[in-house]
């Protein structure tokens, strides 16, 4: 009791905190919404770490402000241009455009199979992009705004072509991890112009890169730096933290102009003179990309949702975008002029890790949308759920199977599904499912409201302020109160003695279910969808969230349908064992061999007597877990025991009848009270397993190996 009430206290406290912020963040009155999510590049699919970072937080807010009758759109699309998409194509023996072609599908299928609600999800490979994008970086050009430079780029003398990016890993000058790219070191994290590498490789050829001199427009970022300080610093303390740290971390050191050129054949062509051979920097079009896609779903009125001040633009992105969103972009737009509007948050997320590892495309260490949607059909909701109850908001986070498993089973199902399913199956058992009429309201019905109601405003600050788990607690608040609204109305005890009493708590538990569907929608839109339909239908409304009138009386309910199924250990044991199996697989990938060891003599070698032995008899140790022992025909009619601790990768069994390579003249040892006498030769592998050495046709027990 003491506990709950602590809660309250402190979520009040919360609340007031938040709702200052709130009130900051609203103090202008904007009309309309435009949010756009970073487009994911097209050089694998999306995976669970995109999805927690970037697209259901952003289609959390937008269904959200679409309940609220605010006008919003909801800016998706692929990143086609690249590095990532060209090496991918080199590797596989195909065109970048096959590539792109097969993840935008793909892509876009599962974010509608995942419910993403966009308003238009397009690409960066569309005419109305290069168009747009060619005619943003020309009157750059035009207004002066960019610097040009002739300098010393790599260049791969055999494949005949510059090495920008990710043409070149090397030595990384800070922390020198080999295995830097030429534009960043994803070990420290810091930004690196590829001439900066030591020893750089060229990733086509492997050659050696020469430097050669090439020409580049750069856009002077120190130009816009007061006006960026002023912007962030001075008029977005309310960001968060995470992101303002980052961008004055990155204003504190200091700007420098950038190289927003490449030269590379696939992107978008530099729209000038004298440029054959050089296209855009792909993060100089790909945030271009969200005005191209905003054109192409509002050719009328899209420069209303760009350039009116009534709009307010959120950037969602992830954090490893926090610069090019926050500093790149936004001083593109100032450049630009003409009103562009700046992103009035960048709510970026932190890192989701998955099963304590960091996710990875490359090392396919990752949890794939379509894959998902293929294994759990029907269960959108429980990944959509468990991925904003887990999300990386303030750090990063880690996604297990096991979490997953437990949170559906024991929130989904017992809290969610078990309110919905008591409050439909009474009803149908007390009225035939008509919702009744409530009658006179009690102080534990107004107690019941009134906790609805703080945690309605709860909610909606939450959401306002980008916290979404906490918004998510507070959505799964109004079913954890009908829980224990009806333990504690025990109505069906009630209905022998006042049945007029069960009448009213049976009709504030159906308005508590249309609260969830309303407040849930944004959370979980496949539930709630199923839901209003028990519900016999339901106009959803944020703002009427909190209403004890959402379902009139006499509304017929639907059959009691289960809204959550229980996720057995099966279904969770396969996922964990592709894991696994992914696990070993990039470990053999990743083996590096031992130094070999100081050189020895052809006499050291001769003192070494190595001999073929069959194994006649294996059997465990009592009381040692690792320990085998063996009965080896050594070619001696005495036969030899040896003690070995492989019990961990051999079964006894497995070894009788198989004959090995053993050191025959090791100095013996007591080992668990047994003498053995010799030692078994083995070999480990990279995934960990262990391979026992022997010969590998049949030879006489005893024969000495030379
Ligand atoms: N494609 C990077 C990424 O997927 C990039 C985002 C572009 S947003 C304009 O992380
Ligand atoms: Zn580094």
């Amino acid at each position: 009791r003491s506990f709950s009430v602590r809660i309250v206290v402190f979520q009040e406290k919360f609340l007031i905190l938040q709702i200052n912020k709130h009130v900051k963040a609203m103090s202008k009155e904007y009309k309309r919404t435009l949010i756009t999510t970073a487009l994911p590049y097209t050089n694998g699919p999306v995976h669970i770490g995109h999805l927690a970072g970037v697209y259901i937080p952003a289609d959390i807010y937008a269904r959200y402000l679409r309940l609220a009758g605010r006008p919003v759109t909801m800016i998706g699309g692929s990143d086609e241009h690249g590095v990532p998409i060209t090496l991918k194509a080199r590797k596989e023996g195909v065109t970048p455009q096959d590539i792109v072609d097969r993840y935008h599908k793909l892509i876009k299928e599962s974010f509608e199979g995942l419910g993403i609600s966009f308003d238009i999800y397009s690409r960066t490979t569309s005419k109305i992009h290069s168009e747009t994008a060619s005619e943003f970086f020309r009157r750059l050009y035009d207004k002066g705004e960019f610097i040009e430079k002739t300098t010393e780029q790599l260049y791969d003398p055999e494949a005949r072509q510059f090495l920008a990016d990710r043409y070149v890993t090397g030595e990384c000058p800070h922390c020198h991890n080999q295995g830097a790219y030429g534009d960043q070191c994803e070990a420290c994290g810091t930004t690196l112009a590829a001439t900066e590498l030591i020893n750089p490789k060229s990733t086509i050829t492997g050659a050696t890169p020469e430097l050669r001199q090439t020409k580049h427009w750069y856009l002077p970022l120190d130009k816009w730096e007061p006006k960026l300080r002023e912007w962030i610093l001075e008029g977005h303390k309310e960001w968060k933290t995470n992101v303002y740290g980052q961008c004055k971390s990155w204003l504190d050191l200091g700007l420098q102009p950038r190289a927003v050129s490449r030269d590379l054949s696939w992107g978008v062509p530099v729209p000038v003179e004298g440029a054959e051979g050089k296209v855009l920097y792909v993060w100089f079009d790909a945030p271009i990309g969200y005005i191209s896609n905003t054109k192409e779903l509002l050719p009328d009125s899209w420069e209303t949702w760009w350039k009116s001040p009534e709009t307010r633009v959120i950037n969602f992105i992830g954090k490893d975008n926090i610069v090019f969103h926050c500093i790149v972009f936004p001083a593109m737009l100032m450049a630009y002029g003409d009103n562009f509007q700046l992103p009035d948050n960048v709510p970026a997320n932190e890192f989701l890790n998955l099963e304590g590892d960091k996710i990875s495309t490359s090392r396919n260490w990752a949890v794939w949308l379509h894959e998902y949607l293929a294994d759990f059909p029907g269960k959108q909701d429980v990944l959509r759920y468990v991925l904003t109850a887990n999300a990386p908001e303030t750090k990063d986070n880690d996604f297990t199977w096991k979490d997953f498993q437990a949170r559906n089973n024991n929130e989904l199902v017992a809290i969610l599904g078990n309110f919905v399913n008591r409050v439909v199956v009474l009803t149908h058992k007390y009225y035939e499912g008509a919702v009744p009429a409530p009658g006179e309201v009690t102080a534990a019905d107004r107690e019941m409201l009134d906790e609805l109601q703080a945690l309605k405003t709860s909610l909606t600050e939450n959401i306002e302020t980008f916290h979404f788990r906490e918004a998510l607690k507070d959505a799964m608040g109004f079913a954890r109160l009908g829980n224990k609204y009806l333990q504690d109305c025990e109505p069906w005890k009630t209905v022998k003695t006042d049945p007029e009493r069960v009448k009213t708590i049976m009709n504030l538990c159906a308005q508590l279910c249309a609260n969830i569907a309303v407040a849930m929608e944004p959370f979980m839109p496949f539930m709630s969808e199923k839901l209003v339909k028990i519900l016999g239908g339901l106009p959803l409304n944020w703002n009427e969230i909190g209403s004890a009138d959402l379902i009139k009386a006499g509304t017929m309910l639907g059959q009691p349908e289960l809204l959550f199924e229980k996720i057995d250990d099966e279904a969770i044991q396969k996922q964990t064992d592709r894991l696994e199996a992914i696990k070993k697989a990039n470990a053999i990938a990743a083996f590096q061999p031992e130094k070999v060891l100081p050189e020895v003599s052809i006499d050291d070698f001769a003192k070494l007597d190595l001999r073929i032995g069959t194994v006649l008899e294996c059997q465990t140790v009592p009381k040692a877990n690792k320990l085998l022992r063996f009965t080896i025909d050594d070619g001696t009619p005495t036969h030899r025991t040896i003690v070995s601790g492989i019990a961990k990768h051999y079964k006894p069994e497995e070894l009788v009848g198989k004959q090995v390579i053993f050191i025959a003249n090791l100095a013996p040892a007591k080992i668990r009270g047994i003498e053995s006498q010799g030692m078994i030769l083995s070999a480990l592998n990279a995934d960990g397993s262990l391979v026992v050495a022997g010969p590998t046709d049949k030879c006489n027990p005893g024969a000495q190996v030379k």
